[in-house]
C-alpha cells in the first residue's frame, strides 16, 4: 500500500518484499566483485556505514570530497553492473510514485551494522534534482530521520522495514535526512545487518 510522505514522497511498504531474497542474493554477488568499505570522510571521520555500488557511476567519499566516479578509487575497479532485476524495480516503482522515465545509472548500497548510523544530510551531489532516488530497505528494520530544508529543521520518525520502499522526488529530494544508530538484532535473510539501495540518476 502507498502512503504518502510528504509532498514528492511516497512509501510503498512492503513492496519489495517477496524480492528480499533475491534482492540480497545480487548484493552478495555485487560485494563479491566490490567489497564493502568504511569510508572516511573528508572532514577525517570513518563512516559506520560501509558501502559498496552497482551500475555505471557509484558514489563515495574520501579526503577529497563526495563524488560519482565510474570506478571505485580505492580499487581502481568498475563498479559491477547493475542487474535488471534491481534497474526493473527501481523504475517500477518510481512510475507506480508518479514519476515516469526514471532510469537510475547509479545504486549505492548501505550495509549498517549494530549502532552504525547516517547523520543528517541532504543528497545534492546528482546533476538534475527533478530526478527521483528510490531506496530500498533489507533486513533489520531502522529509524529514518526525515526533516526539512534546514538542518535544525524538526524531523519525523519513520520506521523502514524489510522491503520497504520509498521514492523521493519532487520537493523531498533536497530535504535533510538520516538513520538512527542501529539496534542489535538478528533477521533471518541478512543477520546482524541492514542493507539499504538508493537508486540514483547521477549524471
Ligand atoms: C530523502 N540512505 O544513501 S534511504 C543515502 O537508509 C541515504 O541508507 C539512507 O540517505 C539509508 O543518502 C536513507 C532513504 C533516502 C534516500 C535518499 C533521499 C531518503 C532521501 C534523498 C532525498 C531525500
Ligand atoms: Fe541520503
Amino acid at each position: 500500500w502507498q502512503e504518502p510522505l510528504t509532498e514528492g514522497a511516497v512509501i510503498l511498504r512492503r513492496r519489495a518484499r517477496d524480492m528480499a531474497g533475491e534482492l540480497m542474493a545480487q548484493v552478495g554477488q555485487i560485494a563479491a566483485q566490490n567489497p564493502f568499505e568504511h569510508r572516511i570522510t573528508p572532514g577525517g571521520h570513518r563512516m559506520s556505514v560501509a558501502m559498496t555500488n552497482c551500475g555505471d557511476l557509484g558514489w563515495s567519499t574520501d579526503s577529497r570530497g563526495y563524488q560519482y566516479s565510474d570506478q571505485d578509487e580505492a580499487s581502481g575497479q568498475r563498479w559491477p553492473a547493475m542487474p535488471a532485476s534491481f534497474r526493473n524495480l527501481a523504475t517500477t516503482c518510481a512510475a507506480e510514485a508518479g514519476f515516469s522515465g526514471f532510469h537510475p545509472d547509479a545504486c549505492l548500497i548501505n550495509r549498517y551494522e549494530p549502532g552504525a548510523k547516517l547523520t543528517l544530510h541532504q543528497d545534492k551531489d546528482e546533476r538534475d534534482l527533478r530526478q527521483p532516488i528510490v531506496s530500498v530497505s533489507l533486513g533489520l528494520p531502522a529509524v529514518f530521520l526525515f526533516g526539512g530544508f534546514e538542518r535544525s529543521d524538526a524531523c519525523q520518525r519513520v520506521l523502514l522495514e524489510q522491503g520497504d520502499v520509498v521514492v523521493w522526488g519532487g520537493s523531498s529530494r533536497l530535504r535533510y535526512h538520516g538513520i538512527l544508530p542501529l539496534k542489535p538484532g538478528i533477521h533471518p535473510l541478512t543477520g546482524a545487518f541492514r542493507f539499504n539501495l538508493t537508486f540514483r540518476r547521477a549524471r
